[in-house]
């Protein structure tokens, strides 16, 4: 889905090195009033609850007050022709009080991913990837770690825990390093870009994906991304996802699957009207 975008790419001063690496930065945020993050019920699982003072909130959108979207991925599109190495370092997914620890992490193909247990009782680490092959094994033992046999193709793909429900994280594996992935206040720096015309891809895993066109010279540009909720469903249309995926009545108020399912259906119809006007 293409949002609205706002860009904009500006050479600050003339005269730099043009050769000089960049730093691309820009802001994420969210178009509107931000939803209510819902609080994970942890309480079924006492050891969970018992790791948290405060009330532990989903976070499949994380906005600030002012719209500012943490856990946004932004990434050089087919940076892989640019070519760079896999960081030595791994990037590590750890399992912290039943949550996933960062939500999101990106990855190079080839470059190490683990993931660790801080928890010291039993976890499961379940990737749905496809690419990559599915992968799933337990972890119990409190600081155990594993090398995830996940970063062989470039994909995006959920890692989820079968023991909590809730727990849920995001690994995006690229063929190039110029990404990174928006923190609290939205904002975002991908370093190390030659001065050059790129296509930005902005991804959200519940907002879906933008592109921004950027020009970077004498070091610097900036991409700025704005992502609209998505529509609401109407009763019909949940009702007839529900009888699609053969859910209960009953599960009006639990079936987020079905909420979801129906936004996208009420939504295709206006990206095709989009793409039809654009034409
Ligand atoms: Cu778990």
């Amino acid at each position: 889905m293409k949002g609205r975008i706002w860009l904009s790419a500006l050479a600050l001063s003339a005269g730099m090195c043009s050769v000089s690496l960049a730093d691309v930065t820009g802001k994420a945020v969210y178009d509107g009033t931000p939803p209510k993050p819902r609080e994970i019920n942890m309480k079924a699982v006492p050891q969970c609850a018992a790791a948290h003072a405060d009330p532990v909130m989903e976070e499949g959108i994380v906005a600030g007050e002012g719209g500012e979207l943490k856990n946004v991925v932004v990434y050089v599109k087919d940076g892989g022709k640019l070519g760079g190495a896999a960081p030595t370092t791994p990037v590590e997914l750890d399992q912290k009080g039943c949550i996933y620890v960062p939500h999101v992490v990106t990855v190079m193909v080839g470059q190490e991913l683990k993931a660790k247990n801080s928890d010291g009782f039993l976890h499961n680490v379940h990737g749905l990837a496809k690419d990559n092959g599915e992968f799933n094994f337990p972890q119990q033992q409190k600081g155990q770690e594993n090398k995830i046999d996940g970063t062989k193709a470039v994909e995006t793909y959920k890692v989820k825990c079968d023991v909590h429900p809730w727990m849920a994280a995001w690994v995006v594996v690229l063929d190039h390093p110029y990404s990174a992935v928006t923190g609290d206040d939205g904002q975002y720096t991908i370093k190390g870009l030659k001065d050059g015309k790129y296509t930005l891809v902005a991804w959200q895993e519940k907002l879906g994906t933008q592109e921004a066109q950027i020009e970077v010279k004498d070091g610097k540009a900036t991409a700025d991304f704005k992502f609209a909720p998505k529509k609401k469903a109407s009763a019909d249309t949940i009702k007839e996802v529900q009888e699609v995926l053969a859910v209960s009545k009953s599960a009006d108020a639990e079936c987020e699957h079905c909420k979801e399912a129906a936004a996208t259906v009420v939504v295709a119809p206006v990206k095709g009207a989009e793409q039809a006007a654009a034409k």
